[in-house]
């Protein structure tokens, strides 16, 4: 191996990792049709990091399709415009779309799926679109989008398109942003995370990295693929034929441990600057050097593990490493998990939030026994940890800044030393 043990900047190495094994992988490529209007945009802003509709680079790849990419995230998408216009123009669209699937099929830029809008109120498909779909599906797997989907009329709309028996691989209704329908009521969003379960169903397998990836619809499921992967990376390093070592060497795990948080990274999909990373390593280690590192974490674990005996001198087992290099990974995810729903939200995040947060779920986790740690790679739906993680977070953060607004306060206090009066009297 490369590294020289002591001289290794541990977050760059993290970094690199992470960033070429993102490179590395076959992007997803996804045709997003459909008239003006519906809401395309929207829906690839929703289904996918970082806003790629807005803060992706466009490039016209024909008159009416245009190429979205973005550094960073494995995907390759193609919108296109010109539907709603004449006749002429919508074949020459139409023409476009099948150019683009024949000249690309079999390479790396193949189509893998197409999402094809329609907006849910419409209540009607055109023949024109019922033609593009159908011929569309004959060559790529086509997901019927039902878009800005509101209501009864949206279910009854969907009910008769399932009715109609099209050759697609799939219907789906969402709701991409959440619709305000009064000052007191906002429909929240819905139908992304089902969009996204379908999308995996039909992809290659070796796309479908690079899908969960680039994704922001399901952030459960960017944990459990990598608790997933971290879980039988631990037990295939530290399984039988494990050597212990000396705690004095313990910095033998760090290369280990950087490939796990840089694979973990790069399941994930999620673009940490460097100081984030410096403040999650800084949380369980100490320092980015990595005789340093490697100590640290030991240490700080094992006044954590029952039984792990003593520091000085003791020998590292396969199960001491395992435990501690699985607390990393599992509270490594819990964070990586809160700063996703984060950026989703559009919310910045502080970083020593973060670095509580780490310390919390690396001694919570360290505690964890074997059976739990199996179930906890088995849970998929309902993820309490990435609630608990999140939630843990959002506490800290109403102790550290109190933002209710003075009048949030004392408005409800006024009513009811009003309502006590009146009642008095
Ligand atoms: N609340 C809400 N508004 C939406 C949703 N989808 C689309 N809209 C609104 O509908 C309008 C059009 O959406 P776009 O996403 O720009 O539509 P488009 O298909 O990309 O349109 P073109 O780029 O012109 O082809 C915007 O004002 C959106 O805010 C949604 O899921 N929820
Ligand atoms: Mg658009």
């Amino acid at each position: 191996m490369k590294y020289s043990k002591n001289k290794i900047n541990v977050i760059q190495e993290i970094l690199d990792k992470t960033e070429q094994e993102v490179e590395n992988m076959e992007p997803v490529n996804v045709l997003v049709a459909g008239k003006t209007g519906v809401g395309k945009s929207t829906l690839i802003n929703h289904i996918f990091r970082e806003k790629l509709a807005d803060t992706g680079i466009g490039k016209p790849v024909t008159k009416h399709l245009r190429k979205i990419t973005k550094p960073g995230i494995p995907v390759s998408l193609y919108d296109t415009r010109g539907l709603e216009l004449e006749q002429s123009i919508q074949k020459q669209v139409k023409k476009e779309i099948f150019e683009l699937i024949d000249q690309n099929e079999n390479t790396s830029e193949a189509i893998h799926v197409a999402y094809y809008c329609i907006q849910a109120s419409s209540s009607r498909i055109e023949d024109i679109e019922l033609d593009l779909i159908s011929d569309v599906a004959n060559k790529i797997p086509v997901i019927l989008v039902l878009t800005q989907a509101i209501g009864k009329p949206a279910e009854e709309f969907r009910q008769y398109l399932d009715n109609m028996n099209l050759p697609i691989a799939a219907i789906q209704t969402v709701l991409a942003e959440p619709y305000e329908i009064s000052e007191d009521f906002t429909l929240p969003a819905f139908g992304l995370k089902e969009l996204v379960g379908k999308t995996l169903d039909l992809i290659p397998k070796d796309i479908k990295r690079a899908f969960t990836n680039a994704q922001q619809a399901d952030i459960e499921r960017k944990a459990k693929e990598a608790r997933r992967w971290a879980t039988r990376y631990v037990a295939s390093s530290f399984g039988v034929g494990f050597i212990p070592i000396p705690f004095s060497d313990a910095s033998v795990l760090v290369p280990m441990q950087i490939t796990l948080l840089a694979h973990i990274t790069a399941i994930f999909g999620i673009s940490l600057d460097k100081s984030t990373i410096v403040t999650i390593v800084a949380a369980v280690g100490g320092t980015g050097s990595a005789t340093y590192l490697g100590k640290t974490i030991v240490a700080n674990a094992f006044k954590f593990i029952p039984g792990a005996g003593t520091v000085v001198g003791g020998l590292i087992s396969g199960t001491t490493a395992s435990i501690i290099t699985s607390a990393l990974a599992l509270s490594y995810i819990e964070v990586l998990s809160v700063i996703s729903a984060k950026d989703k939200a559009g919310e910045s995040i502080d970083l020593s939030l973060i670095e509580n947060l780490m310390k919390k779920q690396f001694k919570k986790n360290l505690k964890l026994n074997r059976k739990e740690l199996k179930e906890k790679d088995l849970e998929f739906e309902e993820d309490s940890d990435l609630n608990e993680a999140l939630t843990e977070y959002n506490q800290d953060k109403q102790q550290k800044e109190p933002n209710i607004p003075f009048y949030k306060k004392v408005v409800p206090l006024l009513k009811k030393t009003v309502r006590i009066y009146k009642e008095k009297k």
